[in-house]
């Protein structure tokens, strides 16, 4: 019979098991055994009307999962006690999600199409389908116990916030998974000798490329670690949360190594570039502050700071968050329960229960499910289970004590800590590091007790405020003083410090601001704009930065609470370089606020400002650029100009589409620190010639660290953009626009020039081009343009071939000269700076002429002085 839909390549058979024709022992059945099989499964196909709105309105989801970053992506855990209640393996629709983006949607028709490549350094490139996965290869199942290496990370965005976002203690869940291994898969495409490495990619597009990452070949090859292909998850078809149709499976390393949708495996010999493999996953040293992982990507690269196996983790299930026991009524014995895992397929070996701070340790029982079925030897939903000779544990254990309540009632809080087959025991400090990952510390549950009750709490609930440590903490308890933020024994109290909200108002400011006002003083020149409902005058920020203060003027009349970050951040250089202030930090742009709290929107004005009335129309655009809305650059292809000098090429929405850029005027482009998360906000002016279709083209300089200055914050992230990767763009912004035959705008008043001075240094030659190019490129326009474009090296100069086809073309209409600081020997052309000399020969002050300049600080004010002293009129000055 010719199989053409999922229900038979993937049949549902959910309790039919066929005994093994190849029997090495006379093994019994399952039920003789008592072998745990999949609790119900109730598989929810309705759509949560929550869902209906998001990339994921396809996808059928349960209720009861705790949403952990708002509703999309889906990033779920079940609450631990429905977890812990299912027992060992967790039915899939409880199974924790972890989503970096939108769930791939794969139709049932679809699946026996799905493709996996197998490529790279292999001897035989293939692409199995997914019936080839099926039918081709021996069918493995086994119970695998997947774990977020981001599990209890609440505790520690407790003590202070990491870069993830707060999962409880239930990020981890078990389930029978049936494939075939990774290694048979790429046996049959013959890894080549110097292969070292699996990359896996997914389907999954999110805003960096592909979810991808990678693991050792000789990892995947080793049967003993049962790296597995799934398709089946207890013996159903794999959900489309986790995965479906196909997934990796790496057992006993962090569940972001497991690839779901998987689409490729490219055998390579180094580890994966994949984004998502550099930036996540890695426990970087404690001392790596956000801001030294931001600036440095060795921190990123280096591998050993990349997490594979986990570690020993234990958690009490039991006693519950805020469970009470009443004295009166219950009995003499408590028992505590709870689960236990290792990394690598270590065993759990002990569990100890504390409840006088760690001085005695009690023993638990523990109960390893997961050995039940190495005395089980057959087939289970299509796969051969062959545990038996397999010593590795791959899943969790549940540890169990009993306690006389008389104890509890005596201990302020029960302390659990697991001990695995490497001798290797859960700490009691917790290491916190940026990224807030495989957290570990020993599970504290406080105990309090009132009149006849008491009461349990845990240090974190991820979906509820409260939990001890958080209650600690609000108390000005030091959580990390080694005795979980309390007083030691005869320690002197410590003065409570009241984490104060920095108030950014002023005092005895009151006036009312509607939209219209806001919007009258919503220029470059006044930029007035608002955080959380309050009304802030730029202007007094810009004194002595003409338009250099990009965050702020891109700011004017709108709502900038969301990007505040990085209007702080500018607040705060600006500060930092005009006082002396090294303790400035980003709180202190906060506490400059203050002065320039001008009053409060009015709620109704509020409330219009941000109900976007531009660009809700999903028609497409001509133009691309849109002035209140940021809109979405794809980067498509990044070409290196010289060492430090990248093209970046970026899709606009479609093809027919042009920038909608004014000759020499700028955009915004907002970037996304990979690290910190940080919203980093630059003005930049394309080289592509504006009208270009469907694309825009950046020239970047980068500006790398060096041992004493740190590097360009934004050209570093630009830096590290994947191909794929969104950015924020929108604009245009500028006074000045070039319109056409000497006709310029200089703030929408018109005037003609008869010629142009230009004045660049380094990239301020974009700007410049733009206008350059809009003469040059119209032989009817008579406007003369003399360059002076200063680099340091010769192969710095940027657009050179362009620039000099010019002149060939019109030598009378365009004059260049370059010149370098550091011209090698054989430069013939002028050497130092743009000079007092050089202005004076080739920018003499002249009738109807403009100066054009753009180029670092230093070298825009020392120009301005000579071109002053020469007689030219401010007036007749641009900056860019
Ligand atoms: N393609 C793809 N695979 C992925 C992810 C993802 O976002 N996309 N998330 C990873 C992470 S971090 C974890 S913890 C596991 C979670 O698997 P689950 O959602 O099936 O529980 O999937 C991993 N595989
Ligand atoms: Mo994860």
């Amino acid at each position: 019979m010719a199989m053409t839909t999922t229900q038979t390549l993937v049949s549902s058979d959910k309790l039919s098991f066929k005994k093994s024709h190849i029997t090495f022992h006379d093994l019994p059945t399952p039920q003789e055994i008592d072998l745990p099989l999949p609790p119900p499964s109730f598989s929810p196909t309705e759509i949560l009307d929550i869902d209906k709105g998001t990339p994921d309105h396809h996808v059928p989801r349960d209720s009861r999962l705790i949403r952990l970053t708002g509703v999309h992506p889906f990033n779920v855990e079940a609450p631990l006690t429905t977890l812990y209640n299912q027992g060992f393996l967790t039915p899939p629709e409880l199974f924790y999600v972890r989503n970096h983006g939108a769930v791939p949607q794969v139709l049932d028709k679809d699946i026996p199409d799905w493709t996996l490549s197998i490529e790279g350094l292999v001897e035989n490139p293939i692409t199995l389908s997914f019936r080839d996965i099926l039918e081709k290869y021996e069918q493995i199942t086994a119970p695998i116990t997947l774990v977020c290496a981001g599990n209890r990370r609440k505790e520690q965005n407790t003590v202070r916030k990491s870069k993830g976002f707060s999962w409880g203690p239930a990020g981890l869940s078990t389930a029978l998974f049936t494939g075939p291994l990774m290694a048979d898969i790429l046996r049959s495409a013959k890894p080549s000798r110097r292969a070292k490495y699996v990359c896996m990619e997914g389907a999954d597009k999110l805003p960096n490329g592909y979810y991808g990452t990678s693991v050792k070949l000789n990892w995947a090859m080793d049967r003993n670690k049962l790296i597995m292909l799934a398709y089946k998850m207890n013996g159903e078809a794999l959900t489309p949360d986790h995965g479906r149709p196909l997934r990796a499976v790496v057992p006993g390393q962090i569940g972001g190594r497991s690839v779901k949708w998987l689409t490729k495996l490219i055998v390579t010999d180094a580890p994966s570039e994949n984004w998502y493999h550099i930036y996540d996953n890695r426990v970087l040293p404690t001392t790596v502050s956000p801001e030294m992982a931001a600036q440095d990507k060795k921190w990123w690269t280096d591998e050993r700071y990349a997490i594979y196996d986990l570690n020993v983790n234990s958690v009490a299930a039991y006693p519950e968050h805020e469970e009470t026991l009443d004295l009166t009524t219950s009995g003499k014995i408590y028992t505590a329960k709870g689960y236990a895992y290792a990394g690598g397929g270590r065993r759990i070996t002990r569990v100890e229960i504390s409840l006088d701070k760690g001085k005695s340790w009690r023993l638990a029982d523990i109960e390893y499910a997961e050995d039940k079925y190495r005395e089980y030897e057959g087939e289970l939903f299509g796969g051969k289970v062959d545990m038996w000779q397999r010593e590795t544990s791959y899943c969790w254990s549940f540890w169990s004590l009993p306690i006389p309540v008389a104890d509890l009632k005596d201990s302020d809080a029960l302390l659990v800590r697991a001990m695995d087959e490497a001798m290797t025991a859960q700490p009691r400090d917790m290491y916190w590091s940026v990224l807030g990952m495989m957290n570990n510390p020993w599970f504290r549950v406080m105990i309090h007790r009132e009149g006849n009750l008491l009461k349990f709490e845990h240090p974190t609930h991820p979906a509820k405020a409260g939990g001890w440590m958080e209650r600690v903490k609000k108390a000005g308890g030091d959580l990390t003083n080694g005795n979980w933020g309390e007083r030691h024994e005869g320690e002197e109290p410590v003065e409570v410090e009241h984490v104060k909200e920095i108030n950014m108002k002023k005092d005895g400011v009151s006036r009312q601001i509607s939209l219209k006002e806001l919007k009258e003083n919503s220029s470059s020149e006044k930029p007035w704009f608002v955080v959380n409902g309050e009304v802030y005058d730029g202007t007094g920020f810009l004194e002595g930065h003409p338009g250099g203060a990009i965050s702020i003027t891109s700011s004017a009349g709108l709502d900038v609470s969301e990007d505040f970050l990085a209007i702080r951040k500018f607040i705060e250089a600006h500060t930092l370089r005009n006082s002396a202030n090294s303790l400035a930090d980003s709180e202190t742009a906060k506490l400059m606020m203050p002065d320039y709290h001008i009053g409060t929107l009015d709620e109704a004005s509020l409330k219009a400002l941000n109900s976007n009335t531009e660009a809700v129309s999903d028609e497409p655009r001509p133009e691309f650029l849109q002035s209140r809305v940021w809109s979405k650059l794809k980067l498509s292809e990044v070409k290196t100009v010289s060492w430090d000098t990248r093209l970046f090429v970026f899709d606009l929405e479609h093809s027919k589409q042009t920038l909608g850029l004014p000759i020499g005027q700028h955009l915004m482009i907002k970037v996304n620190d990979p690290v910190t998360k940080e919203a980093i906000i630059r003005s930049y002016t394309p080289i592509s010639d504006t009208n270009l279709e469907g694309k825009m083209e950046l020239l970047v300089k980068i500006y790398f660290p060096t041992d004493d200055v740190p590097g360009g914050k934004m050209t570093m992230a630009l830096d590290k953009l994947p191909i794929g990767a969104e950015i924020d763009c929108k604009g245009p912004t500028g006074r000045f626009e070039y319109l056409d035959n000497g006709r310029v705008l200089i703030s929408g008043k018109e005037r003609h020039v008869r010629s142009f001075k230009m004045i660049c240094g380094g990239t301020g030659i974009t700007p410049i081009f733009q206008v350059l190019r809009a003469v040059m490129e119209n032989p009817q326009d008579p406007t003369k343009c003399v360059v002076l474009d200063g680099n340091r090296l010769e192969e710095d100069i940027l657009c050179r071939s362009e620039l000099d086809s010019y002149v060939e073309t019109d030598s009378e209409k365009c004059t260049l000269i370059h010149t370098l600081t550091q011209g090698s020997d054989t430069w013939t052309g002028r050497r130092g700076r743009i000079s007092e000399d050089l202005i004076k020969e080739y920018a003499p002050a002249e009738e109807s002429s403009m100066v054009i300049i753009c180029g670092p600080e230093a070298m825009e004010q020392s120009a301005k002085k000579v071109l002053l002293a020469q007689g030219w009129a401010e007036s007749d000055l641009h900056f860019f």
